[in-house]
């Protein structure tokens, strides 16, 4: 019987053409963290996507990261052959992240762990995921490995044959804490937590080497099924984190750091969540308190219709707003999921304003390239916001499995989709075709930075009078 397991977590690299730490830290693995250590395991970390390692720094190869606004910013990255499958594209391929020397040197000087526990999350950065288990294998060749996460709940079997890990988990944490305990022979002092996330610990920040900002969740969970969308297959449960916990959490995070900005990962943070980010908001206020909140993750812009909640959210610190239009087009908005409206998006955009937003604050998701659209729907979209005075950006359609539009996009698609996972890469656009290329979405992208570009200038005046 082992009495105190030790287990190290592991953030895997990302491959990919581009990958930009627009606030992208593994929450559900900071999560477990927290779970195990309260559980009364031994944790340890490794961060291969932390933008500041010392012993990445200055290596041959590396084309250095750089530090932007509010925390964000690029990662080192080294470029790697292009998988084959995506030679197409005829652009470079990157690893993001450190070293690799410096992650053997990282898991040398650990203790040997019991388990070693590895995230994933976009399907499309699998190699990522099996090189940094291939690593780990070298270095600790008898240690079961096991994966968990986004690109391991949606494609199971594909991850069980290339990853090289020991064990896949798909379902709930409830599982993962069965296995654990029976692995191990050993019993975790807070099990129904895993069962209740509702119960568990905020994720643990404090593992998170050289941070620059810190990630919440209020609530897991969306109301409605978007047919593009996998929060319904990811999250079928709806739980709300306590804002108490939550509250002392962030505070002691930011004491021990400094850091003041933190971003939302909640799928429906003002529909699910109100009542607890009022809560969290007021006890921020009565604390003295001034962060400032960025939620990249589209906040519903029906909630927004309320005046209150854009004064709430403006008067708690809330800076990087993105709102989910997705199309202008009625008949669409309602054959993908309902939930928006325009007159709601134009009534949403005139209570940010009346509540002090800036223009430059307030960035609107317009989808593009999803099978049936076509690109002036898109382009529509973007004059649209554009006019209404805040910032398009084009969100390329990207298909996943288990959604309602898979089997569409399966069919209509030239490339592997269900064998291949790297063809779920938004940049590559698999799902392009005569009457919607690669080239139109390029153009999209353009128009929608030129629009940003003159949205930003029209403010810039307005505000030196
Ligand atoms: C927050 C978020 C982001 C953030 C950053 C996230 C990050 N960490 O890097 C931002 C806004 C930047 C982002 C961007 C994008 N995203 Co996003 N994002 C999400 C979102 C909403 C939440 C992810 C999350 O943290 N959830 C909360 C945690 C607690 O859940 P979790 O990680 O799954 O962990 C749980 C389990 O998986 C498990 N677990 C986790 N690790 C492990 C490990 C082990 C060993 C075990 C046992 C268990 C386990 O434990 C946790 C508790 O149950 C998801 C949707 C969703 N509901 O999941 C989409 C999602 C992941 N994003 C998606 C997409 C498409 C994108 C974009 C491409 C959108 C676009 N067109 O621009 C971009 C690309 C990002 C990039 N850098 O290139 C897709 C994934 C597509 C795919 N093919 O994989 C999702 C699923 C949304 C969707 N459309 O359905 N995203
Ligand atoms: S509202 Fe947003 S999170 Fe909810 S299902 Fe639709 S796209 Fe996904």
């Amino acid at each position: 019987m082992i009495r105190k397991p030790s287990v190290l977590l592991i953030n895997p690299w990302i491959t990919d053409f581009a990958a930009y730490d627009l606030w992208a830290k593994p929450l559900g693995l900071l999560l477990i963290a927290a779970l195990l250590r309260e559980g009364g395991c031994r944790v340890f970390f490794i961060d291969c996507l932390d933008r500041h390692d010392p012993d990445t720094e200055g290596r041959a190869g590396v084309m250095p990261g750089r530090d932007d606004a509010f925390g964000t910013g690029k990662y080192p990255k080294t470029p790697i052959p292009v998988p084959e499958v995506l030679a197409g594209m005829n652009r470079p391929f990157f690893r993001y992240g450190i070293h690799p020397d410096s992650f053997r040197k990282k898991l040398a000087a650990l203790p040997k762990p019991d388990l070693v526990c590895v995230t994933s999350l976009m399907t499309y950065w699998y190699p990522g995921v099996q090189e940094t288990i291939a690593q780990v294998k070298d270095v600790f060749p008898r240690v079961p490995v096991w994966l968990g996460g986004i690109y391991a709940r949606l494609c199971p079997e594909h991850a069980r044959r290339r990853t090289g890990a020991d064990r896949v988990f798909s379902g709930s944490l409830g599982r993962v804490a069965v296995a654990l305990e029976e692995t191990f022979d050993f019993s975790l002092k807070n099990k129904t937590a895993w069962f209740q996330l509702s119960e568990a610990p905020p994720p643990a920040l404090d593992f998170i080497p050289h941070p620059t900002y810190g990630v919440m969740l209020l609530t897991l969970g969306c109301p409605y099924r978007c047919p593009y969308c996998a929060s319904g297959v990811l999250q079928p449960q709806k739980i709300r984190f306590s804002s108490k916990r939550l509250f002392c959490h962030v505070v002691a995070f930011h004491e021990r750091t400094g850091i003041r900005d933190f971003a939302f990962y909640d799928d429906a943070l003002l529909l699910t969540g109100g009542g607890v980010l009022r809560d969290f908001a007021e006890k921020l206020r009565r604390a003295g308190l001034s962060f400032r909140f960025h939620t990249p993750n589209a906040l519903h812009v029906r909630a927004l219709v309320d005046p209150q909640w854009c004064r709430l959210l403006f008067e708690s610190g809330f800076v990087t707003l993105r709102l989910g239009l997705e199309t202008t087009r009625s008949e669409r908005q309602k054959q993908w999921g309902g939930k928006v409206e325009l007159d709601m998006f134009s009534r949403a955009v005139e209570a940010l304003d009346r509540a002090g937003f800036t223009p430059d604050q307030v960035g609107v998701y317009l989808l593009a390239g999803v099978p049936d659209q076509r690109p002036d729907e898109v382009a529509e979209g973007i004059e649209f916001v554009k006019k209404a005075g805040v910032l398009p950006y084009v969100a390329e359609f990207s298909p996943i499995p288990g959604t309602a539009v898979w089997r569409k996009a399966v069919a209509s698609s030239g490339f592997p989709l269900e064998e291949e996972p790297l063809t779920h890469n938004n940049s590559f656009f698999a799902c392009r075709r005569a009457d919607f290329t690669v080239d139109d979405l390029e153009a999209l992208k353009r128009q929608a930075r030129e629009a940003r570009g003159r949205v930003k200038g029209r403010a810039g005046r307005d505000f030196t009078g």
